[in-house]
């Protein structure tokens, strides 16, 4: 058994390994040879490709089981000690009960099989926004993916030091193997109701079991950086975020960070790496999923991105939604459940490449254009080092974090909302991030198409405790500095529709163009319509030049539908009822300012 100076984790580590009963246990370095020699247990098991090294140097397809290829939502639990601070939108299980049931499960799931111990720093090792983690897991799969996602090592165990704290993060596939039994395909609980993750808010724990895939398995994103780390922030003061950041650069060499919130298929990750579609300008990147903000010394909000991969969905990336990550999945990249084509490369619906005549799909099976299926699952994903981004900025490791002067925050809407509005202040913009949402598609919820989802700050699938807190903790950020410190909010939305049921806006690159009107707004170089849902631009506000969209289009992207908007607010009156005595009064009075404006 290997012996740890933290005294903490040592005896974690035992616990675990007296319940879980693997053969060996393994303490991570995170050295490339570490995860060289990972991706080999894998390749050598029958359970991953290396791809071609004159396509794809370093690059590996693994095809997960065919029940577990996304986050499992309705096995996700906030085991908080008492129900009402999971909020109205969580799964919540008492906390001791879920224990009990966990450690049956637990017990002995790791027979036949190593135990490796992967000491993880989200954010630069050793900088005040950072925090540590260490995950306990039966996949090396796992343990490669960290090795992207995160910082792990020896390195992240001297920054802990004897009594540093840390996130205790346990997962197992769930899957023992006998006496010289091996793995013959992807190991996990193929009934997604025997999955858990769990959250265990009061102590800072994850116990996850019977998933190997993505956010289920990667404990250090969603469970950790959001769920965990949302209630860390709650009581410390901070925010812990489901945004991207990027840093925009005007031709003056004005440099402005941004924020991005959007819920799942709105494009966050190709908006964090956009390029613009206009000369004078840049756009970097600091990172496309997550952002950890917390007050300088100066009363402004830095953020960190605390993560040092990305984990992007690839059906749909393509040279025009995406030509950064294109160029940036092209080496060292793990991919999960994409197409294999004959000549050892990968392929994806939406690539933009054509389809070959015959490849072996996400499935293993022969596929050819006519099989009828996709080639790649829906949510098939890359894993990639940011470092590789080739606008990756050059400073989006600095430990001191980068100044957020604005937030972005939106959905999915082919109606009412406008191309962009600028919060009027704090309060407001809060207000903005509150109601947002996509309207619900097929794939979804079938009963409801139609009707919006509101995601708050698209937090709704992480959040860590009562959704109504969340609301309150945003506004009393804004209480503790100078409002001029703040960053200013927008609301966003590249979807809206004519009657015709196309996209008016031609979103990818073009979205640049509201990002400039937005940092002109910053420098004080764009004026503003006051409407009574927010600022919007004037009509001639965002460069047009060089795109097919004229007066009419723009009108029709700023108009204020006032029926649309009580509608909305009839909606917004449905959603906020949820939070019942929760519902920060400041909200309420939001509504209340709006609806008597539109009147
Ligand atoms: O699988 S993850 O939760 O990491 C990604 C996602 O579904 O948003
Ligand atoms: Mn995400």
């Amino acid at each position: 058994m290997i012996s740890i100076s933290n005294k903490k984790l040592d005896a974690w580590i035992k616990e675990v390994a007296d319940m879980c009963q693997p053969d060996e246990v393994y303490l991570c370095d995170g050295t490339k040879e570490e995860y060289q020699k990972m991706l080999d247990i894998m390749v050598e098991a029958g359970l991953g490709t290396p791809l071609n090294p004159e396509k794809r140097p370093g690059c590996y397809l693994f095809r997960s089981h065919p029940s577990d290829v996304a986050r499992a939502e309705k096995r996700t639990f906030i085991a908080s000690k008492n129900k009402e601070d999971a909020g109205p939108t969580n799964n919540w299980i008492d906390p001791d009960e879920l224990k009990k049931s966990m450690t049956e499960l637990y017990t002995g799931c790791m027979k036949g099989r190593t135990m490796y111990v992967i000491p993880f720093s989200m954010g630069p090792i050793g900088s005040p926004i950072s925090k540590i983690g260490v995950e306990i897991t039966d996949s090396p799969y796992v343990v490669f993916n960290m090795y992207i996602m995160t910082r792990i090592g020896t390195a992240v165990l001297g920054a802990l030091g004897e009594d540093g704290e840390f996130v205790k993060c346990l997962h197992s596939v769930g899957q023992p193997l006998g006496p010289g039994e091996v793995d013959k395909e992807w190991p996990c609980i193929p009934n997604v109701d025997e999955k858990y993750i769990s959250h265990f808010p009061e102590e800072r724990m994850i116990w996850s079991i019977g998933s190997g895939y993505g956010g289920n398995a990667l404990l250090g994103k969603k469970c950790f950086a959001l769920r965990i780390a949302g209630v860390q922030a709650r009581d410390e003061g901070w925010l812990a975020e489901h945004m991207l950041i990027l840093k925009l650069t005007n031709p003056k060499g004005e440099s402005y960070y941004v924020c991005g919130a959007f819920p799942s298929a709105c494009g966050k990750t190709n908006l964090a790496m956009l390029q613009p579609s206009f000369p004078g300008w840049k756009v970097e990147t600091i990172g496309d999923d997550i952002a950890w903000m917390k007050f300088g010394e100066d009363g402004r909000l830095y953020a960190i991105n605390p993560e040092s991969g990305f984990f992007g969905v690839v059906p749909g990336t393509s040279m025009q939604s995406n030509p950064n990550a294109m160029t940036q999945i092209q080496k060292n990249t793990i991919f999960t459940n994409v197409g294999l084509t004959d000549d050892g490369d990968v392929w994806w619906e939406g690539s933009g490449i054509p389809a070959p005549d015959h490849l072996i799909d996400w499935k293993g099976n022969d596929w050819t254009p006519d099989s009828g299926t996709p080639a790649a699952h829906a949510n098939a994903r890359f894993t990639t080092p940011a470092a590789q981004c080739p606008v990756i900025a050059p400073e989006w490791e600095d430990p001191a974090g980068v100044p957020i002067s604005a937030i972005l925050v939106g959905g999915r809407r082919k109606t009412t909302i406008p191309l962009v509005n600028e919060s009027v202040d704090w309060n407001h913009g809060i207000f903005l991030g509150s109601i947002m949402g996509s309207e619900i598609t097929t794939a979804d919820i079938t009963d409801k198409v139609g009707q919006v989802r509101r995601d708050p700050f698209a937090m709704l699938p992480f959040m860590g405790y009562h959704m109504g807190d969340y609301l309150q903790h945003w506004l009393d950020i804004g209480k503790k500095t100078d409002a001029c410190k703040l960053p200013r909010i927008y609301f966003v939305n590249w979807f809206r529709k004519n009657e015709e049921g196309k996209f008016i806006w031609p979103g990818y690159g073009e979205n640049s163009r509201v990002l400039k009107w937005i940092v002109d707004r910053l420098s004080g170089d764009a004026e503003v319509v006051n409407t009574p849902i927010g600022n919007l631009p004037t009509l001639d506000g965002i460069d047009l030049n060089g795109i097919n969209i004229g007066e009419a289009e723009m009108t029709e992207l700023l108009k204020i539908d006032k029926e649309a908007w009580l509608a909305e607010i009839e909606s917004i009156k449905e959603n906020y009822k949820s939070y019942g005595d929760r519902l920060p009064k400041e909200l309420a009075e939001e509504l209340a300012k709006l609806e008597a404006k539109l009147a």
